[in-house]
């Protein structure tokens, strides 16, 4: 539906989208050329009422009764949906976001598909705990612990990977019988109204899953999150925004899960397969454009093969391709806003002042009159700064990293560890016992050997410290989503 003659990217209410409100549209901005292709209906605090309301009545109703095999059933019809409309999601991904077309169509719509088919495969093979108690005089007691959804999850997402991240959430939430109202980023709000359509195709019925289009806390990001009807929160963004999320949701001690920002290291020992390493590395430090809450941004690299690895990345640094995100030879996307693009080159000149050098990028691209409008930065590569310098402190989400040299194993371990953060390592080397030892001792929530970004969809997945509260994924998802009421029979 349209309002004007403009495209309309609407919120979804109920079972269905909302008229949209001229005097609440907002730009959405292609990051590539900086064109503006669509507006975005904001809702106000009636309509995110709506929203909480209309997911009450779906949970307390229809949803919250539907048998497990229905909903599990209804995810993997989902999954089909999506792959069935796949080039649609990967266009309205591209279009938000400027990435790759190969990247959106390999990696974010088909973690989507893959979401959806892992956590229905999940729930469906989910038990309850139960213990047996000894009581004196031979008699018994069973304890049994009956799972229950929370009832409204608000779901609050950010722009980076904004459907991989959404249904990460939605697949679980939905599987475990929750009703959710979605906010994804203002920046990135196509994907959710698409996912709209597609949970509608696969038979969910209305309410179970509503969005609302808008920013933080003057906004719809807070309206949702300070409302009463919400049983819980699940937020991915930045540790600052999910501080302030904690303390609007602590007056009614409401659950939260929160993914929140990282400043990962990678540790290289000199007995690393180099090569591996360094297409490892390639992929952790640059990929969608370095912003990735995992991706690598301190590189501790052992003194011996630390010319290696500094020549080996500013090569292929070099070999990254910056251009249209339709054209499939292109690696390297633009930043998500020029206000994301500000803050990198604040970095670019920091980094600079505490006296860096160089090797690679560290400006703006020349990528002619088509794309001169985007949010463009060079990949760029650092040495010459240590730990206390911030832009190895402070995560910058950029193609960008510092390479610092280590003498011993015992120093790398330190250094890596010497952060607020705490969400994921990566250590490259070819001694087996090194490689878990090491791995383990990373105060981090995922540390790979020999990978990064490897991703079994079972395992639990979260930060320490500033990098969040809780895990999400397999056991640890049907955890939060759920809440258990123990029965306790005396035999
Ligand atoms: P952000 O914190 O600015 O925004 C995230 C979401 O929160 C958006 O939808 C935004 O509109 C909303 N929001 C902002 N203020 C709010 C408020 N006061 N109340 C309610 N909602 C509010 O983050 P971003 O810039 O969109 O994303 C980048 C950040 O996300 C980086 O720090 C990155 O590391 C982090 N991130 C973490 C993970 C993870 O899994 N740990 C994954 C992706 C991104
Ligand atoms: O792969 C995932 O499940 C996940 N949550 C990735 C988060 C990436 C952060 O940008």
């Amino acid at each position: 539906m349209t309002a004007g003659t403009e495209y309309w990217i609407r919120n979804f209410v109920n079972g269905g989208f909302v008229e949209p409100d001229e005097a609440r549209g907002f730009a959405a901005v292609d990051p590539a050329t900086g064109r503006v292709f669509a507006r975005v209906h904001e809702a106000d605090s009636a309509l995110v009422d709506r929203a909480v309301m209309s997911a009450r009545q779906a949970f307390d109703g229809s949803w919250g009764r539907t048998p497990v095999r229905d909903r599990v059933a209804l995810l993997r019809r989902v999954a089909d949906r999506i792959e069935a409309r796949l080039e649609e999601f990967v266009a309205a991904e591209v279009a938000d976001t400027g990435k790759p077309v190969t990247q959106a169509r390999e990696l974010d719509v088909a973690r989507a598909v893959e979401n959806f088919r892992v956590f229905a495969d999940v729930v469906a093979a989910t038990g309850q705990e139960s213990f047996i108690t000894d009581l004196p005089e031979g008699r018994q007691a069973l304890n049994y612990a009956v799972r229950k959804p929370l009832g409204v999850v608000a779901v609050i997402t950010p722009w980076n990977l904004p459907l991989l991240l959404l249904s990460w959430k939605v697949a679980p939430a939905l599987a475990c019988g929750n009703a959710v109202v979605v906010k994804p980023s203002d920046q990135t709000p196509s994907t959710a109204v698409l996912l709209a359509e597609a949970l509608t195709e696969a038979g969910l019925p209305p309410g179970a899953y509503n969005v609302v289009h808008g920013f933080g806390s003057g906004s719809a990001g807070g309206y949702l999150t300070r409302h009463p009807g919400i049983d819980g929160v699940t937020f991915t963004g930045s540790s600052a925004t999910g501080s302030h999320v904690m303390s609007t949701v602590a007056p009614r001690v409401r659950p939260v899960s929160f993914e929140l920002g990282g400043k990962n290291a990678a540790i290289v020992f000199e007995d690393a397969d180099l090569h591996e390493a360094l297409t490892g590395l390639t992929k952790s430090i640059f990929t969608n454009t370095g912003q990735v809450c995992l991706c690598t941004e301190r590189v501790y690299v052992q003194r011996s093969v630390f010319g290696d690895i500094a020549d080996g990345l500013v090569g292929r640094a070099r070999a990254l391709h910056l251009s249209h995100p339709a054209d499939a030879r292109t690696t390297t996307g633009p930043l998500i806003s020029q206000a994301h693009r500000t803050k990198v080159l604040g970095y670019f000149d920091q980094a600079e002042k505490a006296g860096a050098d160089v090797l690679v990028g560290g400006g703006v691209p020349e990528l002619g009159a088509e794309l001169g409008g985007g949010s463009w930065v060079e990949p760029t590569l650092w040495t010459g700064l240590t730990n206390a310098d911030a832009p190895v402190r402070e995560e910058i989400f950029g193609p960008v990293a510092a390479l610092i040299p280590f003498d011993s194993e015992e120093e790398a371990v330190g250094l890596a560890n010497d952060t607020e953060y705490g969400l994921a390592a990566s250590v490259w080397t070819n001694d087996l016992r090194r490689g878990h030892r090491v791995a383990q001792r990373m105060n981090v929530g995922m540390s790979w050997v020999n990978a990064w970004y490897l991703r079994d969809l079972r395992s639990p997945f979260g930060g320490t410290g500033l990098s969040g509260i809780g895990r999400e994924g397999g056991g640890s998802s049907v955890h939060f989503y759920t809440e258990p009421t123990n029965v306790c029979v005396q035999l």
